[in-house]
């Protein structure tokens, strides 16, 4: 914290400019709510000051109330002594001047004032619904009088970003300055042209009318996506009470509807979900000064579907990005596949044509090595056989400029192995994108043991400069999604030879939140991509835990959606899963052929056997020092393998069952089913001190 005041006030001319000073983004913390009232009554109380300017320091407005004070004890401002409420008194007009963000309380603030100014770059928003609360500081009453009640509906259940010239049409500005206006030198300027107009214009004294029906229409709209949660259902009371009371008792209302929800399970795995994102991006091991490269000519090899979603990723951020194929029919189905995809968002509406051209345009076939041996960053997405990538490795290295990095895409082989073909080990990672690789968020930034700090950093900044979510894993099979995921797969095959259905354990599984269960994952995915992982890892490992009911169903040729029958039976043209008669029928021939006794499952312990066996294999991970932190992986949860988000993650749900009770159950199992579930060292070191999985210390990264 600098030891500056977190706000100052300074006079320039007849105006009094307040600054927040709170970095690094001037969220509301400890003593700045204060701040804003002392300069506020300060300026109100010096007779030279006509107007004054709310603004921040930095590189933002007001991020809103700091997160981290919530869930403690730190006191907030009574109602009616808020920096708004002595807003809402000033006999003087206050104009808020936005850089960077306005969010949550920066917004209501900014609402408080009675003009707001931005530059174009800002964005302002209530996205509070996002960890789990609603806007508490009069954000849910005054922006349906700012911006209307549908407006402010949308962006209050959304929580979305609102670009400044969106928000100038939506009546949430006043003004957005042209590019490379100084803000400060404007806003002053605007604070004296308004000085003398009243009465002041003050966002509570509108009127928020609206047709009743809109909020029933936004509870069916969002029905699907918040099931389970209670936030985005409460933003929707708190609008809709700014229809229907005086605004002090809508402030009231609202404040009740906060209440319920800061407090909750669902706003806590919130929370922690958006620290944890936070935290995935620092690497604690590498040496603090170590800086990313940049990069600006990315190249792409083997266009089949990873590789081209891996191209369109770099096209959707701006980049031009070279790909290339072992054979121009497969270069040319590749380039047909991207456009294919395009031409999806387009129909779906969420491209525009011209975006799209746009994005085509910067990806460029190319025919061969030569034509890449200038990029700067190369990702390699060929087939997922050692003996196909080393080729290619041992290619790159001969003909790339010495300094260009090499990644590769794998999602399990050994990056060591891998690196061993060139003679730059210390410029290969991996970087393992999940499918389809231009829409899931996380990038698994694999970590060989000869790669440099520069080169590992540069990898978790290429994720995030291409809109993924950058994770750091060991160089293990399966690195650390994967091999965290691969009991869970096995298990939920295991349930079926005791007896469950794949519809039964899928239900589970969407009660619990996921979009979709496991089992029509697989068929989406396709069960012959899982079989040639089953026969590589039983081909390594002797006492590999076969699946054979699995196994039976790519023997009849079920591999899924792309055969008409997986798991389920699919209808010509229609993704809709059904159970099969022929797959249970299967199940009871191969348990029996097993002798396996069938017995019946509650949900919960179906939920359990799933997750438990994950939560012990992330502890064996974090014990041998292939993950920096549990949150870590409950990142690669939410972002690799949809875990709901407002359960915070795999290892912060195991943590709100209790570490021991956790132990205990899979210590049973132990012993009821054997060595697949011997507790990890960790788990156990976790359970005879109760501390909770997010405390878990790994060992140092190997
Ligand atoms: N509180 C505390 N810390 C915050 C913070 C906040 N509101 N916002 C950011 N940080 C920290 C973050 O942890 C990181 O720290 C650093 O700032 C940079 O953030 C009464 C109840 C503003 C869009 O939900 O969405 O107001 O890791 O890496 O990608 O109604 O941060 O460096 O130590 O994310 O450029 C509502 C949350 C609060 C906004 C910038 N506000 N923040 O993104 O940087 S609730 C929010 C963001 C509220 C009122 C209610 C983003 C950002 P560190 P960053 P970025």
């Amino acid at each position: 914290m600098t030891d500056s005041p977190v706000v100052r006030l300074e006079k320039d001319g007849a105006v009094g400019v307040i600054i927040v000073n709170y970095p690094p983004v001037n969220a509301l913390g400890p003593g700045v709510a204060e701040g804003i009232i002392d300069c506020l009554n300060q300026a109100n109380n010096d007779a030279s000051i006509k107007a004054m300017v709310l603004m921040g320091d930095g590189r933002s407005f007001i991020a809103g109330a700091d997160i981290r004070g919530f869930g403690t004890n730190r006191k907030r401002l009574p109602i009616g002594e808020r920096t708004y409420d002595v807003m809402d008194q000033s006999p003087k007009p206050i104009v808020a001047a936005i850089h960077g963000f306005a969010l949550g309380g920066g917004l209501e603030n900014a609402m408080g004032c009675h003009y707001r100014i931005a530059v174009p770059s800002a964005k302002v928003g209530l996205p509070e619904v996002l960890i789990g609360i609603l806007p508490g500081g009069g954000g849910t009453q005054r922006l349906p009088r700012l911006a209307g009640v549908q407006t402010a509906l949308e962006m209050i259940v959304s929580g979305r970003h609102v670009p400044a010239p969106e928000a100038l049409k939506l009546g949430i500005l006043d003004e957005v300055l042209p590019e490379g206006a100084n803000l400060r030198a404007a806003a002053v300027a605007y604070a004296n042209k308004i000085a003398d107009v009243r009465p002041l214009p003050r966002v509570r004294d509108r009127e928020a009318k609206a047709n009743p029906g809109i909020f029933d229409a936004m509870r069916k709209s969002i029905a699907r996506r918040a099931r389970n949660q209670k936030a985005p259902y409460n933003c929707i009371l708190a609008v809709e009470a700014a229809t229907a009371l005086p605004f002090e008792d809508g402030m009231r209302r609202e404040q009740e509807l906060f209440e319920e929800l800061v407090n909750a399970d669902e706003a806590k795995a919130l929370r922690y979900a958006f620290f944890a994102e936070r935290e995935v991006a620092k690497l604690p091991d590498l040496p603090a000064d170590v800086k990313p490269r940049d990069f600006t000519d990315p190249a792409v090899i083997g266009a089949g579907t990873m590789g081209g979603g891996i191209a369109m990723s770099f096209a959707d951020f701006g980049y031009d990005v070279k790909i290339m194929d072992a054979t121009q029919e497969g270069l040319d189905r590749g380039m047909e596949r991207i456009r294919n995809n395009y031409a999806t968002s387009v129909k779906r509406g969420s491209l525009a044509q011209d975006e799209m051209e746009r994005r085509m345009a910067r990806i460029h076939p190319v025919a061969g090595y030569d034509d890449i041996k200038d990029c700067d960053v190369v990702v390699e997405a060929v087939f997922e056989r050692m003996d196909v990538k080393k080729p290619v490795f041992a290619k790159l290295d001969e003909v790339m400029n010495p300094e260009a990095l090499l990644f590769s895409n794998t999602s399990a082989l050994d990056m060591d192995d891998l690196a061993s073909v060139t003679k730059r080990p210390d410029k290969i990672a991996g970087t393992h994108f999940f499918s389809p690789a231009n829409v899931m968020k996380l990038l698994e930034v694999v970590r060989p043991s000869k790669a440099s700090p520069e080169t590992l950093a540069t990898a978790m900044a290429m994720g995030r400069r291409i809109g993924k979510i950058s994770a750091m894993a060991g160089n293990t099979d399966g690195f650390v999604a994967n091999r965290s995921r691969a009991p869970f797969n096995s298990e939920m095959v295991i349930l079926l030879e005791e007896g469950c259905l794949p519809e039964q354990v899928d239900k589970v599984m969407i009660d619990f939140g996921y979009p979709m269960g496991p089992f029509a994952v697989g068929d989406l995915a396709g069960l012959d991509i899982g079989a040639e992982g089953r026969k590589r890892r039983a081909a390594a490992n002797p006492n590999y835990r076969t699946l054979p009911i699995a196994d039976k169903l790519v023997e009849l040729g079920r591999f899924g959606q792309k055969t008409g029958a997986g798991w389920y039976r699919y209808e010509k043209g229609d993704r809709t899963p059904h159970p099969d008669p022929e797959v249970a029928a299967i199940i009871k021939q191969v348990s029996a052929e097993m002798g396996i006794a069938q017995k019946t499952f509650t949900d919960t312990e179906i939920l359990r056997r799933l997750l438990f066996s994950s939560v012990n294999e992330a502890c064996r991970i974090l014990e041998e020092g292939k993950a920096y932190r549990a949150s870590d992986i409950d990142v690669m949860w939410l972002h690799g393998f949809g875990f709901p988000r407002y359960r915070g993650g795999l290892m912060f749900w195991a943590d709100g069952i209790g570490v021991r009770d956790v132990y205990n159950q899979i210590a049973s199992w132990h012993q009821q089913y054997g060595e697949r579930w011997a507790p990890s060292a960790l788990l156990r070191r976790l359970a005879e001190a109760n501390t909770p999985f997010r405390e878990a210390k790994p060992a140092p990264f190997a």
